[in-house]
Protein backbone atom coordinates (compact mmCIF):
# COMPACT_ATOMS: atom_id res chain seq x y z
CA UNK A 1 0.00 0.00 0.00
CA UNK A 2 1.02 3.53 -0.56
CA UNK A 3 1.02 6.88 1.47
CA UNK A 4 -1.31 9.22 0.14
CA UNK A 5 -0.48 13.05 -0.33
CA UNK A 6 -3.08 15.92 -1.44
CA UNK A 7 -2.95 19.50 -2.09
CA UNK A 8 -4.42 22.33 -3.82
CA UNK A 9 -1.32 22.01 -6.48
CA UNK A 10 1.72 21.77 -6.83
CA UNK A 11 3.22 23.18 -3.13
CA UNK A 12 2.78 20.26 -1.56
CA UNK A 13 5.48 18.54 -3.36
CA UNK A 14 7.93 20.37 -0.86
CA UNK A 15 5.97 17.79 1.44
CA UNK A 16 6.53 14.85 -0.88
CA UNK A 17 10.04 15.61 -1.33
CA UNK A 18 10.62 15.55 3.00
CA UNK A 19 8.38 11.94 3.33
CA UNK A 20 10.46 10.19 0.19
CA UNK A 21 13.58 11.47 1.67
CA UNK A 22 12.68 10.25 5.16
CA UNK A 23 10.95 6.48 3.69
CA UNK A 24 12.55 6.42 0.34
CA UNK A 25 11.22 2.79 0.05
CA UNK A 26 7.54 3.81 0.24
CA UNK A 27 5.23 4.14 -2.42
CA UNK A 28 3.70 7.71 -3.00
CA UNK A 29 0.47 8.70 -4.63
CA UNK A 30 -0.09 12.32 -4.94
CA UNK A 31 -2.93 14.43 -5.70
CA UNK A 32 -2.41 17.93 -6.76
CA UNK A 33 -5.97 19.96 -6.95
CA UNK A 34 -4.65 22.15 -9.67
CA UNK A 35 -8.35 22.61 -11.25
CA UNK A 36 -9.35 24.47 -8.01
CA UNK A 37 -5.97 25.99 -7.09
CA UNK A 38 -5.52 28.34 -4.57
CA UNK A 39 -7.24 26.78 -1.74
CA UNK A 40 -5.72 30.13 0.84
CA UNK A 41 -8.59 32.22 -0.65
CA UNK A 42 -11.47 29.97 -0.28
CA UNK A 43 -14.14 29.74 2.43
CA UNK A 44 -13.59 26.88 4.95
CA UNK A 45 -16.60 25.31 3.52
CA UNK A 46 -15.29 24.70 0.20
CA UNK A 47 -12.32 23.70 1.17
CA UNK A 48 -13.56 21.19 3.26
CA UNK A 49 -15.82 19.72 0.62
CA UNK A 50 -12.70 19.19 -2.06
CA UNK A 51 -10.49 17.30 1.04
CA UNK A 52 -13.47 14.92 1.13
CA UNK A 53 -13.94 14.22 -2.85
CA UNK A 54 -9.86 14.08 -2.76
CA UNK A 55 -9.55 11.89 0.23
CA UNK A 56 -12.20 10.02 -1.04
CA UNK A 57 -10.37 8.93 -4.70
CA UNK A 58 -7.33 8.41 -2.69
CA UNK A 59 -8.97 5.72 -0.46
CA UNK A 60 -10.09 4.49 -2.99
CA UNK A 61 -6.60 3.41 -4.65
CA UNK A 62 -6.06 1.17 -1.43
CA UNK A 63 -3.43 3.80 0.58
CA UNK A 64 -2.26 3.21 3.91
CA UNK A 65 -2.18 6.82 5.54
CA UNK A 66 -2.91 10.36 4.12
CA UNK A 67 -0.58 13.26 3.86
CA UNK A 68 -2.75 16.60 4.24
CA UNK A 69 0.35 18.65 2.35
CA UNK A 70 -1.66 21.98 2.62
CA UNK A 71 -1.73 23.98 4.93
CA UNK A 72 -5.28 25.52 4.25
CA UNK A 73 -6.76 22.19 3.63
CA UNK A 74 -5.11 21.26 6.87
CA UNK A 75 -6.51 24.17 9.02
CA UNK A 76 -9.70 24.00 7.87
CA UNK A 77 -10.27 20.59 7.03
CA UNK A 78 -8.33 17.78 8.91
CA UNK A 79 -10.78 16.88 11.62
CA UNK A 80 -13.60 16.49 9.42
CA UNK A 81 -11.60 14.12 7.22
CA UNK A 82 -10.00 12.14 10.30
CA UNK A 83 -13.94 11.84 11.79
CA UNK A 84 -15.00 10.23 8.43
CA UNK A 85 -12.29 7.58 7.68
CA UNK A 86 -10.34 5.21 9.83
CA UNK A 87 -6.73 5.19 8.24
CA UNK A 88 -4.13 7.40 9.83
CA UNK A 89 -4.12 11.06 8.59
CA UNK A 90 -1.26 13.13 9.08
CA UNK A 91 -1.62 17.33 8.82
CA UNK A 92 1.32 19.84 8.25
CA UNK A 93 -0.22 22.10 11.56
CA UNK A 94 0.39 20.09 14.54
CA UNK A 95 3.96 18.79 13.24
CA UNK A 96 5.19 22.66 12.35
CA UNK A 97 3.53 23.56 15.88
CA UNK A 98 5.61 21.05 18.12
CA UNK A 99 8.84 22.13 15.90
CA UNK A 100 8.29 25.91 16.72
CA UNK A 101 7.20 25.07 20.69
CA UNK A 102 10.29 23.19 21.13
CA UNK A 103 12.74 25.70 19.39
CA UNK A 104 11.37 28.89 20.76
CA UNK A 105 13.99 30.30 23.60
CA UNK A 106 11.75 33.63 24.13
CA UNK A 107 8.30 32.27 23.79
CA UNK A 108 7.20 34.40 21.28
CA UNK A 109 6.64 33.13 17.65
CA UNK A 110 5.97 33.84 14.04
CA UNK A 111 3.73 32.31 11.91
CA UNK A 112 3.21 32.76 7.92
CA UNK A 113 0.60 31.57 5.77
CA UNK A 114 -2.07 32.23 3.40
CA UNK A 115 -5.29 34.08 4.29
CA UNK A 116 -7.39 31.33 4.88
CA UNK A 117 -4.62 29.31 7.09
CA UNK A 118 -4.24 32.74 9.09
CA UNK A 119 -7.96 33.47 9.72
CA UNK A 120 -8.51 29.90 11.09
CA UNK A 121 -5.51 30.63 13.77
CA UNK A 122 -4.96 26.82 13.51
CA UNK A 123 -1.23 27.10 14.24
CA UNK A 124 -1.92 29.19 17.48
CA UNK A 125 -4.41 26.93 18.69
CA UNK A 126 -1.99 24.45 18.31
CA UNK A 127 1.07 25.95 19.63
CA UNK A 128 -1.06 27.09 22.84
CA UNK A 129 -2.05 23.74 23.42
CA UNK A 130 1.35 22.74 23.71
CA UNK A 131 2.38 25.96 25.28
CA UNK A 132 0.09 28.67 26.25
CA UNK A 133 2.92 30.54 27.72
CA UNK A 134 4.04 30.95 24.30
CA UNK A 135 2.99 34.26 22.22
CA UNK A 136 1.97 33.61 18.81
CA UNK A 137 2.02 36.17 16.15
CA UNK A 138 0.44 35.73 12.56
CA UNK A 139 0.89 37.48 8.97
CA UNK A 140 -0.35 36.43 5.88
CA UNK A 141 1.70 36.51 2.90
CA UNK A 142 -0.68 35.59 -0.14
CA UNK A 143 2.10 36.83 -2.83
CA UNK A 144 4.88 34.46 -1.33
CA UNK A 145 2.84 31.63 -3.52
CA UNK A 146 3.59 33.22 -7.13
CA UNK A 147 6.91 33.94 -6.44
CA UNK A 148 7.37 30.84 -5.59
CA UNK A 149 5.78 29.48 -8.77
CA UNK A 150 7.30 32.03 -11.08
CA UNK A 151 10.31 30.52 -9.49
CA UNK A 152 11.29 34.51 -8.24
CA UNK A 153 13.10 33.40 -5.38
CA UNK A 154 16.35 35.28 -5.46
CA UNK A 155 15.82 38.34 -6.90
CA UNK A 156 14.79 42.55 -5.64
CA UNK A 157 11.24 41.68 -5.98
CA UNK A 158 11.54 38.70 -3.62
CA UNK A 159 13.44 40.49 -1.20
CA UNK A 160 11.30 43.77 -1.37
CA UNK A 161 7.81 41.56 -0.50
CA UNK A 162 9.65 39.84 1.81
CA UNK A 163 10.83 42.84 3.61
CA UNK A 164 7.57 44.08 3.66
CA UNK A 165 5.44 41.35 4.97
CA UNK A 166 7.89 40.30 7.83
CA UNK A 167 8.46 44.00 9.04
CA UNK A 168 6.24 43.11 11.86
CA UNK A 169 7.18 39.86 13.08
CA UNK A 170 10.73 40.94 13.35
CA UNK A 171 9.64 43.67 15.44
CA UNK A 172 7.79 41.91 17.59
CA UNK A 173 11.31 40.02 18.08
CA UNK A 174 10.09 36.02 16.85
CA UNK A 175 13.13 33.99 17.52
CA UNK A 176 11.20 31.02 15.58
CA UNK A 177 9.28 31.52 12.40
CA UNK A 178 7.20 28.31 11.01
CA UNK A 179 6.62 28.55 6.84
CA UNK A 180 2.91 27.60 7.28
CA UNK A 181 2.47 27.47 3.73
CA UNK A 182 3.07 24.75 1.14
CA UNK A 183 5.50 27.21 -0.84
CA UNK A 184 7.34 28.98 1.35
CA UNK A 185 10.36 26.75 1.75
CA UNK A 186 10.87 27.75 -1.59
CA UNK A 187 11.68 31.17 -0.34
CA UNK A 188 13.23 30.37 2.37
CA UNK A 189 16.80 31.78 1.50
CA UNK A 190 15.02 35.30 1.04
CA UNK A 191 13.17 34.61 4.58
CA UNK A 192 16.07 33.82 6.84
CA UNK A 193 17.68 36.65 4.89
CA UNK A 194 15.45 39.29 5.72
CA UNK A 195 14.19 38.00 9.53
CA UNK A 196 18.14 37.37 10.30
CA UNK A 197 20.72 34.41 11.60
CA UNK A 198 18.86 34.87 15.54
CA UNK A 199 15.23 33.64 14.16
CA UNK A 200 15.05 29.59 13.01
CA UNK A 201 13.06 29.03 10.46
CA UNK A 202 10.48 26.03 11.05
CA UNK A 203 9.87 23.91 8.07
CA UNK A 204 6.15 21.97 8.18
CA UNK A 205 7.09 19.76 5.48
CA UNK A 206 10.23 18.51 7.24
CA UNK A 207 8.39 17.81 10.32
CA UNK A 208 5.12 16.52 8.87
CA UNK A 209 7.41 13.26 7.62
CA UNK A 210 9.17 12.65 10.06
CA UNK A 211 5.68 12.38 12.04
CA UNK A 212 4.23 9.78 9.15
CA UNK A 213 7.82 7.80 9.98
CA UNK A 214 7.09 7.68 13.13
CA UNK A 215 3.07 6.28 12.72
CA UNK A 216 4.04 4.05 10.13
CA UNK A 217 6.75 2.92 12.30
CA UNK A 218 4.85 2.42 15.54
CA UNK A 219 1.36 0.24 13.73
CA UNK A 220 4.03 -1.70 11.63
CA UNK A 221 3.36 -0.83 8.45
CA UNK A 222 6.48 0.02 7.45
CA UNK A 223 8.07 -1.42 4.33
CA UNK A 224 11.43 -2.96 5.30
CA UNK A 225 14.44 -0.72 3.85
CA UNK A 226 16.62 -1.49 0.86
CA UNK A 227 13.61 -0.77 -1.19
CA UNK A 228 13.19 2.13 -3.69
CA UNK A 229 9.42 3.51 -3.76
CA UNK A 230 7.48 4.53 -7.03
CA UNK A 231 5.66 7.60 -7.00
CA UNK A 232 2.56 8.32 -8.86
CA UNK A 233 1.43 12.11 -9.57
CA UNK A 234 -2.24 12.96 -10.56
CA UNK A 235 -3.57 16.68 -11.46
CA UNK A 236 -6.96 17.82 -12.02
CA UNK A 237 -6.25 20.18 -14.44
CA UNK A 238 -3.86 19.08 -17.33
CA UNK A 239 -0.26 18.81 -16.35
CA UNK A 240 1.99 21.18 -18.18
CA UNK A 241 2.22 23.85 -15.54
CA UNK A 242 1.82 21.22 -12.79
CA UNK A 243 5.68 19.66 -14.17
CA UNK A 244 7.20 22.94 -14.83
CA UNK A 245 6.46 24.02 -11.59
CA UNK A 246 7.27 20.54 -10.10
CA UNK A 247 10.12 19.59 -11.95
CA UNK A 248 11.46 23.44 -10.13
CA UNK A 249 10.04 22.72 -6.60
CA UNK A 250 11.51 18.75 -6.33
CA UNK A 251 14.94 19.65 -7.81
CA UNK A 252 14.77 16.62 -10.20
CA UNK A 253 12.54 14.60 -12.70
CA UNK A 254 8.76 14.21 -11.70
CA UNK A 255 8.47 11.72 -14.09
CA UNK A 256 5.01 10.79 -15.26
CA UNK A 257 1.95 12.76 -14.07
CA UNK A 258 -1.99 11.42 -15.14
N1 LIG B 1 -0.97 24.66 -0.52
C1 LIG B 1 -1.47 25.91 0.03
C2 LIG B 1 -1.09 25.98 1.50
O1 LIG B 1 -0.15 25.31 1.97
O2 LIG B 1 -1.75 26.70 2.23
C3 LIG B 1 -0.86 27.09 -0.69
C4 LIG B 1 -1.40 27.25 -2.07
C5 LIG B 1 -2.76 27.84 -2.06
O3 LIG B 1 -3.74 27.15 -2.10
N2 LIG B 1 -2.82 29.14 -2.00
Amino acid sequence: KAIGIFDSGVGGLTVLKEVVRALPQEDTIYLGDTARVPYGTKSPETVVRYSRQIARYLLNRDIKLLVVACNTASAVALSALQQEFSIPIVGVIEPGARAAAAATKTGKVGVIGTAATVASSAYTKAIKRINPEIEVVNRACPLFVPLAEEGWVDNEVARLTAGIYLEDLKKHGVDTLVLGCTHYPILKEVIAEVMGPQVTLVDSAEQTALTVAGILAEQGLLRPRGERGNHHYYVTDIPAGFIRVGNRFLGGDLGDVY
